[in-house]
């Protein structure tokens, strides 16, 4: 089943982000370092026009190290592109962002006048935390669910910016179907919206195929199960997700699968690598 959200709240964010624009100097795109493509608004693009623009691949803390690497070198290689890796909790190279930030500015552009800087993403991928990093203060409100941001918030800080939070918003149609799976994944979509056992699935899919050896280690398996299904079921055996007459509850046994994935307890795993498969485009 395809996984879409785009509740009204989104609409309107989008509408006053348009609106806002006519104000901005540079737009920080930020991005989930482990789905850096299924992450990336494809509506930014029309919103921000030419405005100059950093994507930060955010969370990287959780992502595939050699991954990310190669995604940091394919979106620099894209022209005008300037992207760079991050994770909460580095105060320092979060400020480096600014310094990166001014360096996209017009040469001609009165310098005494404050950078105005957008911070635009998909729901639950770290923008507010950006923010409160940059200011040094729980300014933003946060929070580990989608749509915690309800609306635009301007704050001023030393070394002359503005930056402005926005609410996380999506695009109407989540295309291909694995866009939607991934970003509900990794939770920028609400619990309410999706079918664990589906993701659950997913989940396993890729696991076998990229990271079989975190899933031995994790769920202690002495070898790997022959398709995802039985590879849920033998995790929920292994956590005691039973129901009456000794049948795992494939339902706990997927949230705990796709939980633990999300939260980093699998380790370090990246959802999607540089270029898409044909059968995604
Ligand atoms: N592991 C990890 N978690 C992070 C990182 N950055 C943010 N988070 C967590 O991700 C969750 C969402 O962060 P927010 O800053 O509220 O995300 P947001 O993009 O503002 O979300 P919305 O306002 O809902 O669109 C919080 O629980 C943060 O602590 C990071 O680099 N690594
Ligand atoms: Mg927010």
């Amino acid at each position: 089943m395809a996984i879409n959200w785009f509740p009204g709240h989104m609409n309107k964010a989008r509408r006053e982000i348009a609106k806002a624009m006519g104000q901005v100097n540079l737009v920080i795109e930020v991005l989930d370092a482990r789905l850096p493509h299924s992450s990336e608004n494809p509506l930014v693009v029309g919103l921000r026009k030419d405005t100059p623009c950093i994507k930060i691949l955010n969370k990287k803390d959780l992502a595939d190290p050699n991954v990310t690497g190669q995604w940091i070198n394919w979106f620099n290689a894209q022209p005008g592109t300037v992207a760079v890796a991050h994770e909460r909790l580095q105060p320092k190279a979060t400020k480096r962002i600014l310094g990166l930030g001014r360096k996209l500015m017009p040469a001609d552009r009165n310098a005494s006048k404050p950078i105005v800087a957008m911070i635009l993403g998909v729901p639950n991928v770290g923008k507010s935390t950006i923010i409160n990093t940059l200011t040094g203060r729980t300014l933003a409100k946060t929070g580990n669910i989608p749509a915690v941001t309800r609306r635009q918030q301007r704050i001023e800080i030393k070394g002359g910016y503005i930056l402005m939070d926005t609410p996380g918003f999506l695009w109407p149609r989540l295309d291909p179907p694995e866009c939607g799976l991934r970003l509900a994944m990794m939770g920028s979509i609400p619990d309410n919206v999706v079918v664990y056992e589906e993701l659950a699935v997913f989940a396993a899919q890729t696991l076998m195929a990229h990271y079989p050896h975190l899933v031995l280690e994790r769920y202690k398996l002495k070898e790997m199960p022959e398709t995802p299904e039985l590879l849920i079921e033998k995790i929920g055996e292994k956590r005691g997700c039973m129901r009456k007459g000794g049948i795992v509850d494939m339902q706990k046994a997927s949230e705990v699968l796709v939980k633990e994935l999300r939260s980093g307890k699998l380790g370090q795993v990246s959802l999607e690598r540089p270029g898409r498969p044909a059968s995604e485009i």
